[in-house]
């Protein structure tokens, strides 16, 4: 299908991704249909939508089949479309589409919005107009019309899943472990997702894999694009590495650069990765590498990513509000070498928490449990160090204030999604940090 005028348009779901997609197909004269099955009581933005659309709300969506062309929001599962409709283009296949600049594509487990970031910067450093969007919040096509030289986006398994043609000029995928199995319902099927990323790519492209991971370094030779391997923990003959004892970063191959990171402004090693991912990305944009490290340094990383919250006493309080998964969660507690006081759990996302209770077995010495997996994580934690369960955030800092000393860290990595007690992993990390901004100067509760 080619242009959007006249068309019949379903947007399923109205929240920020699908709002824009009304926006951007009623601009460009489609029919637009947009549904949403929560009631309009529920729903925000409703008064910009364009007068002229035929709006159903609070009621099971149309059928896709009705429709030439679909556009569902990330949150809306396949099967309530694919079999279905005639043509499925999510946010990002139409802003790809929109978007007349090259763009660079993140995916991956975890690290995804910081690296995306990064890059953003990294190309800021090197003289380019640039702007980051997708998955970390703007959506995709909140940057169509911008003054752009090039634009990067961060793309999920679920914005993945319908695209068509999607074809980024960088695709970057930086490790895959299990996520979202609830949605996907196998870990294959995850990565199939994935995966599209590469789809579409042809030689003149470049597709930039963390060779840390060995799924990803057999993924390498099926692309026809042009290669770009990093690793947070080195070496590489060619690609861009981290050398954490020299504590600098190096890119490798007929001339090989080192710098310096000294200067690296975000904690652990997890954030390693990133950055070394980042300076591949924009060095396969054009970027000129000594340009793009010097972003570092101003780089302080992201709310709710391992982030010091507060310094109290000699006690460290870190929010990692973010790790809703397993894995994100032992990265996070893998980063620390100080006595860890941790708190976790939360809704589980289907996914086994074994693993995941008996590495924080061997690193924390407390663990404070939250939310409706605490049972669970308990199970695989009991006998070996200190646990308790607690009702709330609040109790859990409360706790943990009265057991750290100085010198410990205390970590918010759930492991699991918020949803059972907090609407967003957003308003876990700020209850989280108000939690602890309420304790006295003494690290008591106020
Ligand atoms: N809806 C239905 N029926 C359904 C499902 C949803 O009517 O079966 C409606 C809901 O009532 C709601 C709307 O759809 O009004 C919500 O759509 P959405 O869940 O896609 O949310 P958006 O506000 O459009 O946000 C989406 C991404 N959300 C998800 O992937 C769940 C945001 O990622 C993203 O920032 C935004 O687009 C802009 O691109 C969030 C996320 O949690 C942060 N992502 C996952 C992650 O990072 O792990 C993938």
């Amino acid at each position: 299908m080619e242009g959007l005028e006249g068309r019949s348009v379903l947007v399923m779901g109205l929240g920020v991704s699908g709002r824009s997609a009304v926006h951007f197909c009623s601009e460009r004269r489609a029919r637009v249909t947009a549904a949403d099955e929560r009631p309009a009581q529920e729903l925000s933005g409703l008064d910009e939508l364009p007068a002229d659309i035929d709006l159903r709300l609070g009621e099971a969506f149309p059928d896709p089949a009705d429709f030439e062309l679909v556009v569902p929001s990330p949150g809306v599962p396949a099967e309530r479309y694919r079999p279905r409709a005639r043509c499925v283009w999510g946010d990002v296949e139409l802003a790809w589409r929109a978007l007349p600049v090259p763009l660079i594509a993140v995916t991956g487990t975890n690290g995804k919005s910081t690296t995306t970031l990064l890059i953003a910067a990294m190309l800021r450093a090197a003289g380019l107009r640039v702007r980051a969007a997708g998955n970390l919040g703007q959506p995709a096509l909140s940057l169509v019309g911008a003054p752009l030289d090039v634009a990067v986006l961060e793309v999920s398994s679920f914005q993945l899943e319908a695209t068509e043609h999607f074809r980024p000029h960088v695709a970057v995928i930086l490790n895959l472990t299990a996520d979202h199995l609830d949605r996907h319902g196998s870990f294959e099927a995850y990565v199939a997702a994935k995966t599209r990323i590469l789809a579409n790519l042809r030689a003149e492209d470049h597709v930039v894999l963390g060779f840390d991971d060995p799924r990803l370094r057999e993924l390498a030779s099926a692309s026809p694009a042009q290669l770009h391997a990093f690793r947070g923990d080195g070496p590489l003959e060619e690609g861009v590495w981290v050398d954490g004892a020299a504590r600098e970063i190096v890119v490798s191959g007929a001339r090989t650069r080192r710098f310096s990171l000294t200067e690296l402004r975000l904690a652990g090693h997890h954030n390693l990765q990133n950055a070394a991912a980042a300076l591949a990305a924009a060095c396969a944009a054009g970027a000129d590498p000594e340009a793009a490290v010097s972003a570092l340094a101003d780089f302080e990383g992201l709310p709710h990513r391992t982030q010091v919250v507060a310094l109290r006493g000699g006690v460290s309080w870190v929010n990692d509000s973010k790790a809703t998964n397993p894995h994100a969660a032992q990265r996070a507690l893998g980063s620390f070498e100080a006595p860890l006081l941790w708190i976790g759990g939360g809704r589980s996302k289907g996914l086994d928490l074994s693993e995941l209770a008996d590495y924080a077995a061997r690193r924390v010495r407390c663990a404070l449990l939250i939310g409706e997996a605490a049972g669970e994580l308990e199970r695989g934690l009991a006998g070996r160090v200190e646990v308790k369960r607690v009702e709330s955030i609040e109790a859990a800092v409360g706790e943990a204030a009265l057991q750290a000393d100085a010198g410990d860290v205390v970590l918010l990595a759930p492991g699991c999604s918020s949803h059972d007690q907090f609407r967003s992993f957003e308003e876990r990390g700020e209850r989280f940090r108000a939690a602890v901004e309420a304790l006295d100067g003494n690290g008591e509760a106020a």
